[in-house]
Parts: C-alpha cells; sequence; structure tokens
C-alpha cells in the first residue's frame, strides 16, 4: 500500500503540477494585471509553472491565480507561517482560486505544516516547505536550523522544499534529507546563481524572477541564463 501511494503521488507530482519541460518555473513579481498575464502569456512556454506572490495578489487580488492557472499551473508563494487553523485559511483561499502549489514555511512547526500539506490534499495541490532562504541573511537564522527544516518537511508529508541556488553545497545537502521530494530553487541570476550549478547540484525545478521579468528582452535573457537540458 504504501509503494503504491508513493507511486501515485509521484504521477500526481508530474501530472498535476508541471511539465517537467524545463525544470523552471517563472517568479512573476510584477504588480500589475496586464504586466503579469503579457509575461505570463508570452513567456509560458519556456515555464513548467509560474509562481505568484504577495507583490502580485496584494495589488491586483487572488483572482489573479485564477486568470493564469486558465494556460499555466500556478504556485502560490505566500510563505505562509501561521497556527495550523489559519495556515489552513490561507492555503484553502489560494486553492480556490486555483493554485496547484503552495509554498509555506516549515518554521512554525510540524502541526502549521501538517495544515497546509492536509489543505491541499483535497485539492491535489502541492506543498513546498521553506528551508533555507537564498538571501544572505538567510545565514543568520535559517541556515543553521536548514537541516531540522528540511527533515521537518519530510515529516509532515510535504511534497517538496524550496533550497538556495545561490548556495548549491546547500542544495546537495538538502537533497541527502529530503530524498525524492523536489526541490525548487530559487536565486538564480540577479541574486548570483547559476542555473547549471544549481541543477547539478541536485535541483528538480529552478525559480527564475527578476532575470528574465526586468528585461528588455525576456526570452533571450532565459536563454542567456539557461542552456536548456535534454529531457
Ligand atoms: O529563499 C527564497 N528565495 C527567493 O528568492 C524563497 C523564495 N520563495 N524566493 C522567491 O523566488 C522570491 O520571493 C522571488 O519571488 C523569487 C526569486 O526571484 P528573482 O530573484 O529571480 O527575481
Amino acid at each position: 500500500l504504501k509503494a503504491s501511494r508513493k507511486k501515485d503521488k509521484h504521477i500526481r507530482a508530474i501530472l498535476l503540477l508541471m511539465k517537467r519541460k524545463s525544470r523552471l518555473i517563472l517568479a512573476l513579481d510584477v504588480s500589475s494585471r496586464e504586466r503579469a498575464l503579457s509575461l505570463a502569456r508570452s513567456l509560458e512556454s519556456y515555464f513548467d509553472a509560474v509562481k505568484v506572490g504577495y507583490p502580485l495578489i496584494l495589488s491586483e487580488g487572488i483572482g489573479i491565480i485564477k486568470e493564469i492557472s486558465a494556460f499555466c499551473p500556478v504556485i502560490a508563494d505566500l510563505k505562509i507561517a501561521d497556527i495550523p487553523n489559519t495556515n489552513r485559511m490561507i492555503c484553502e483561499a489560494a486553492l480556490k482560486a486555483g493554485a496547484k502549489g503552495i509554498i509555506a514555511h516549515a518554521f512554525p512547526g510540524i502541526d502549521s505544516l501538517k495544515a497546509c500539506v492536509e489543505a491541499a490534499s483535497s485539492y491535489d495541490a502541492q506543498v513546498f516547505a521553506v528551508t533555507e532562504m537564498s538571501h544572505p541573511g538567510a545565514m543568520d537564522f535559517m541556515a543553521p536550523l536548514a537541516e531540522k527544516l528540511a527533515r521537518l518537511a519530510v515529516d509532515a508529508g510535504a511534497d517538496g522544499v524550496v533550497a538556495p541556488a545561490t548556495r548549491p553545497e546547500r542544495i546537495k545537502l538538502i537533497r541527502s534529507i529530503v530524498g525524492s521530494k523536489m526541490i525548487i530553487s530559487p536565486g538564480v541570476g540577479v541574486q548570483g546563481g547559476s542555473a547549471k550549478d544549481a541543477w547539478d547540484a541536485g535541483a528538480d525545478y529552478l525559480i527564475i524572477g527578476r532575470s528574465v521579468t526586468s528585461s528588455e528582452n525576456p526570452t533571450a535573457s532565459l536563454k542567456r541564463l539557461v542552456s536548456f537540458p535534454e529531457q
């Protein structure tokens, strides 16, 4: 039973969230609906999913998830970090809007993260738990706890974790803890990480935002950043 559940989950991961074509997720940190839709539409074929967060959702409303979901899977990067009941309510709002992935923090504890996992499972969506963030300040409190946070993500039944492309050696370490769970990695481009190094270290998907969304020629910038791997 356990083996078949694991297989189901694996199939679910491939079918529902992402196409695993480019192994790239577009971070859509813009504040206008028009700009968001035009970027998402024009770049959709290069990405397996679009990630939206507070900048866009607070500016244009949660309905933007539904609009983008009509043509591309959406991950809601709300970095949810509350008590279990509030976490569940936040997840449900994003899931009802059509999100197929949710990013939550692991640090509030296993009960809080489990509340997200339970909410997501009734919508066939996936939860990614943040381990160590990609910016330099994450070295203060998150890095020393990253291994524990990764283990907690596994114990809570999360589908994957977020690990920093800015520190590929940390992706490797986190991979050794999370096994076959998905690793999605932000920090390529503007934050200094390299796509090749992050993939080589074991990331399943790279999250790329400003290097592409702020470029005059997004596709050319993307191609400079990433030499598309053979699938
Ligand atoms: O550790 C993290 N680092 C990070 O940059 C966790 C994240 N979720 N992000 C998000 O990834 C960040 O909020 C942004 O949406 C995206 C990276 O964007 P960029 O640096 O490529 O523009």
